[in-house]
């Protein structure tokens, strides 16, 4: 009767492929760090903080010197990592509100469902960002469309990011903690009851905010946005680290008997920075430092795992950032004054919010011990964008690429044996930009060129920038003027990629 059940249950849900093929497949791990610049990890580098566990991850794998998030921020970088289309294609997908209705409709190609449909087992944790339901969400009711209708099996999320209302962790749609008694409001435009907010007590709080983030006061720490109730729910900062990598080594160990897929999305070292105590004051760097140690700290628990059920060899990890570094994102953590030498963006110029290559460069580590040669460095041309063919290609799964049109299959270079790489990589930070080779076009751009509260460089100027980053990675000399020939070719590529957004667009009517 019972093998009578899995017989039928093969043959109506389908496993996307032969048993033994399936065998071959590796489990993938995604973990994708908040706001970890390109030189804030000890193996790019620095030797002002020390990531072990990185490091570890970096010598049984391939570290990328050329690997790209698809945006300068978080929820664009997400959701083009996820879908295989460029943010830009599709407006509202710019930093979105914690009551925000979910971004990637239901049913849409997801990395995820093609994973899922590949008869992995799927699962997210850490940061979302995408959104959630259809907005403006009742926060004590199951929240749909979530992740489960894009291709997760399992989801425990932090539902937009650590300094934005709910703070408070959803499993499977609903709320963690939930208490009928204590009903949970969210509102992004007034204050729902006469609590003081950080705007009014800063000299109560745990961490003062420097700009934006004086609402709703959660733990000590004052957020972007205003919620009431829900006080069981709410989430210690002091703990989440703690509390998503344990969700995750669950996950993994839970899922352990077929192939899985997890996507492991770190709040380290997006701000509030407000680390463990084991971690806290441990870098010398203050809590950004602090965070980065954390971060190594949930590497490493990963790695154990993976290691304890013995499945190194069956495991494909991949380690990435989702936006370039940024010392003052809103509060005051002494991130800037205590950094000394060390450089959170490597040779790079700009960070987070930026064109200039700290913008989107990122680290990329990828280990699958056997398969993916160990302790090397390439310098082939990957973006985040490719997840979602390449690992289609490894998992023998095809997908719906009118969905993911950005989406290229390189899988070879993504495991490090190949140095054929994409042609161009698109970097976006409210408009794109694009290096080919060792050249990087940034068109005319309105906008301030530094941002005055974070002080990032972002890159805007009314002249077209070329940079030669062969000789000069951090961007310093322009030479359009000397290049119109190249000026021209790269506008009128950019020109085209923008357009086969419009294709695209009405492709899909
Ligand atoms: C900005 C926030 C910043 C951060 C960012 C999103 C202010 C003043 N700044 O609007 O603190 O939350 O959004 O970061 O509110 S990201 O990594 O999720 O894209
Ligand atoms: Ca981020």
């Amino acid at each position: 009767m019972r093998i009578t059940l899995v017989v039928l249950a093969v043959f109506i849900f389908g496993f996307g492929g032969n048993l033994s093929a399936q065998t071959s497949r590796p489990n993938v791990v995604l973990i994708y760090a908040d706001d970890i610049g390109y030189g804030d990890l000890s193996c790019y580098g620095t030797s002002a903080i020390k990531t072990p566990h990185v490091e570890q991850l970096a010598q049984q794998g391939t570290m990328f010197t050329s690997g790209y998030c698809t945006s300068a921020t978080c929820t664009p970088s997400r959701y083009s990592m996820l879908t295989g289309e460029y943010a830009f294609r599709q407006k509202g997908t710019g930093i979105l509100s914690g009551d925000a209705g979910m971004i990637i409709q239901a049913g849409r190609e997801t990395l995820a469902s093609v994973m899922q449909k590949a008869g992995y087992k799927t699962g997210v944790v850490g940061k979302w960002h995408l959104g959630l339901g259809e907005g403006n969400n009742d926060w004590n009711k199951p929240i749909t469309p979530g992740p489960a209708q894009i291709g997760f099996d399992y989801s425990f999320l932090i539902p937009a990011t650590g300094d934005r209302v709910p703070c408070v962790y959803m499993e499977n749609d609903v709320v963690v903690g939930l208490d009928a008694n204590d009903p949970i409001s969210v509102d992004y435009r007034k204050p729902l009851n006469d609590e003081p907010t950080g705007a009014d007590v800063p000299e109560t709080l745990k961490m003062r905010w420097s700009h934006g983030h004086n609402s709703t006061i959660v733990n000590g720490v004052s957020r972007i946005g205003y919620m009431a109730g829900g006080q069981k729910a709410r989430w210690v900062d002091e703990d989440m680290a703690d509390v998503i990598t344990q969700k995750a080594v669950a996950f993994m160990e839970r899922s352990a008997d077929q192939p899985f897929f997890l996507y492991f999305a770190t709040h380290d070292i997006h701000v509030p920075r407000v680390p463990h105590p084991r971690f806290a004051g441990k870098s010398g760097m203050g809590p950004r430092g602090d965070a980065l140690l954390q971060f190594d700290w949930s590497v490493g628990q990963i790695l154990e795992a993976i290691q304890r059920m013995d499945l190194e060899e069956k495991t494909l990890v991949i380690l990435s950032s989702d936006n370039g570094p940024v010392l003052d994102d809103g509060y005051v953590d002494q991130a800037e004054e205590l950094l000394g030498d060390h450089k959170p963006a490597g040779p790079f110029r700009g960070g987070k919010y930026s064109k200039f290559e700290a913008g989107t460069r990122v680290p990329l580590i990828v280990s699958w011990p056997g398969k993916v040669p160990a302790s090397k460095v390439s310098d082939v041309q990957f973006s985040q964008i490719d997840f979602l063919a390449s690992l289609a290609d490894l998992v023998g799964q095809s997908y719906d690429a009118s969905t993911a049109p950005d989406s290229e299959a390189h899988l070879d270079a993504l495991l490090g044996i190949s140095n054929q790489g994409r042609e161009y990589i698109v970097e976006h930070a409210g408009e794109i930009s694009l290096r080919k080779g060792s050249w990087k076009f940034i068109p005319p751009s309105p906008g301030t060129a530094v941002n005055k509260t974070t002080k990032t460089e972002l890159g805007n100027s009314p002249k077209p920038q070329l940079y030669d980053l062969s000789g000069d990675a951090g961007e310093q000399h322009n030479v359009a003027d000397e290049h119109p020939q190249l000026v021209e070719e790269f506008t009128q590529r950019l020109g085209q990629i923008r357009g086969e957004a419009i294709t695209t667009r009405k492709s899909k009517k």
